[in-house]
């Protein structure tokens, strides 16, 4: 390879550079605000995408990815569809089962330009079918990429009923048998009185289950975290060794072919 055509890739490496100025490193950390004793989460499914996926409505029958979500927590249509829908969508899954004052945190590589739209949806235990999500996507980024949206809270007055399984404690998550359902048939609503109706009873995690919540009750707290992203090791890295390359020609007196 010739010294220019070396150049020339030098160039093509910081161009390639500089286009990573959109994307940026995202650290998303959960905390359940919940008073002690009572409701807890399963782990948070996220995703930053184009706006594209909408995994529910309020009033509408529940799909299946948002019940894969509310129904047992494990969220596998959730995930799947939404990589369906919008393949370059960057998504994850925060933490481990969430009690009350407990916190979790994950980063990602977000480029803000195209996949911005933030969403997430995990199921609320003890219940048959009741979740936090948000309804419609979360623009967090403004257009010179700067984060415009620094934390989320979530109150008692905004968790959801999927309305597809119906209140049944036997059957419910956390504190029975959560392979069991019926079906409910009924649509997406706002509801957190219902969670009242499991107090008393022993949860999966060992305590009594209290829920204590009023409508302005803060239940769950998202926080982003930017910070630019780092220059790829590898980049350097290559770029040193490209330089080292030209040097060591120049020194044996290698004619540039
Ligand atoms: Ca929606
Ligand atoms: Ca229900």
């Amino acid at each position: 390879m010739s010294v220019i055509r070396l150049l020339v890739a030098v160039s093509a490496l910081s161009a390639a550079t500089l286009s990573h100025a959109d994307v940026r490193q995202v650290t998303v950390r959960v905390e359940n605000l919940a008073p002690s004793n009572g409701i807890a989460f399963a782990p948070l499914h996220v995703g930053f995408g184009n706006g594209s996926f909408d995994p529910f409505n309020l009033g509408q029958t529940a799909s299946a990815p948002i019940i894969s979500v509310a129904e047992g927590g494990a969220g596998g249509a959730w995930q799947s569809a939404f990589a369906a829908t919008d393949p370059g969508a960057v998504r994850g899954t925060i933490g481990g089962l969430l009690l009350a004052g407990a916190s979790a945190s994950q980063t990602f590589l977000v480029n803000t330009d195209n996949h911005g739209i933030f969403s997430f949806g995990t199921m609320v235990v003890p219940s048959n079918d009741f979740f936090i999500g948000n309804d419609s996507g979360l623009r967090l980024f403004d257009q010179h990429g700067n984060l415009t949206v620094n934390s989320l809270t979530i109150k008692a007055s905004g968790i959801w009923d999927a309305g597809s399984e119906v209140f049944d404690p036997s059957a419910a998550a956390f504190v029975g048998n959560n392979s069991l359902r019926t079906p409910q048939g009924s649509v997406v609503a706002l509801n957190f009185a219902e969670l009242a109706a499991f107090n008393g009873l022993t949860t999966a995690a060992g305590y009594v289950f209290s829920s204590n919540l009023s409508a302005a009750t803060d239940v769950y707290r998202i926080n982003f975290e930017v910070s630019a992203v780092p220059e790829p090791a590898s980049a350097g890295l290559l770029l040193s060794g490209l330089l080292g390359v030209i040097g060591l020609r120049k020194f044996r007196g290698v004619k540039a072919d």
